[in-house]
């Protein structure tokens, strides 16, 4: 029985990435919660593994030449599992350079865009006294949602997926993807997009991997809370005190 790899882990977008992929290879892991709402990001021991102090990260305690490896970034941390099963990462090199094509564009473009639309729309209102200010960055990011909605809705003509076979940039996408209606888009208008998402939401395993850590699950930090303050307005300064703190 191989050694379960940890995945140090939240349940939010990013963090399901993994957790899908990691059902999806059938590779046993072990969970290790990163409470991002109360500081874990922060502990000298996490940011030894992830200096960009942010989940998802995981140890493999059987990576290259036997010996464990850490791997941090989400896009890394597929295209690694992908290498190291095989499976979902096409070997093939046209094949793998659309799959990483659309892997980056998840990572530079549709997690970014889609991070700040969630961020102006769900916690902005509970942190700044300013409409306007709000409502301008919501349109914003909500354009960029929606013309990312775009892109891909018309990639996927006449394609069941994003990248030749299923593959890490479906598992990449899905998680932030599913969540465009949420930020008020009209999915009627993306039918190839709404029927990509029925179709890997139909996975077992993808079913499984968003299911992790539920339990874990918190609403959006109330203004002045520890978790807003830990959460935003982070800076350089701020992240050595709190490693500090954490230490
Ligand atoms: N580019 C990173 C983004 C990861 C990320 O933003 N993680 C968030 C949760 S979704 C986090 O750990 N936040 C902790 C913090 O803001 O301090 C990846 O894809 O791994």
């Amino acid at each position: 029985m191989p050694q379960p790899i940890e995945l140090y882990f939240w349940p939010t977008p990013n963090g399901w990435k993994i957790s899908i992929a990691l059902e999806e290879m059938d590779l046993p892991y072990e969970l290790k919660p990163v409470a991002i709402g109360e500081g874990a990001q922060f502990k000298p021991e996490f940011l030894k593994i992830s200096p960009n102090n942010r989940m998802p990260a995981i140890v493999d305690p059987a990576g290259p030449g036997g010996e464990p490896i850490s791997v941090f970034e989400s896009g890394a941390i597929l295209q690694y599992l992908g290498r190291k099963t095989g499976k979902f990462y096409p070997a093939d090199e046209r094949a793998r350079v659309m799959v990483d094509e659309w892997l980056f564009w998840q990572m530079a473009g549709v997690g970014p865009m889609f991070g700040q639309a969630s961020h102006f729309r769900n916690y902005a209102p509970k942190l700044v006294d300013d409409p306007v200010k709000i409502d301008y960055s919501v349109q914003r990011y909500n354009n960029e949602v929606n013309r990312l909605c775009g892109v891909l809705d018309r990639r996927l003509e006449g394609r069941d997926h994003v990248a030749g076979a299923y593959s890490i940039a479906d598992m990449a996408l899905y998680p932030w993807v599913k969540l465009a209606m949420l930020y008020g888009q009209d999915m009627a208008v993306f039918a190839r997009v709404s029927a990509w998402l029925d179709r890997v939401a139909a996975r077992p395993a993808v079913e499984k991997g968003l299911a992790v850590g539920a339990e874990l699950r918190r609403p959006p930090p109330e203004a002045d809370s520890e978790a807003a303050k830990l959460l935003f307005g982070q800076t350089a300064a701020s992240i050595a005190e709190a490693a500090s703190k954490q230490a």
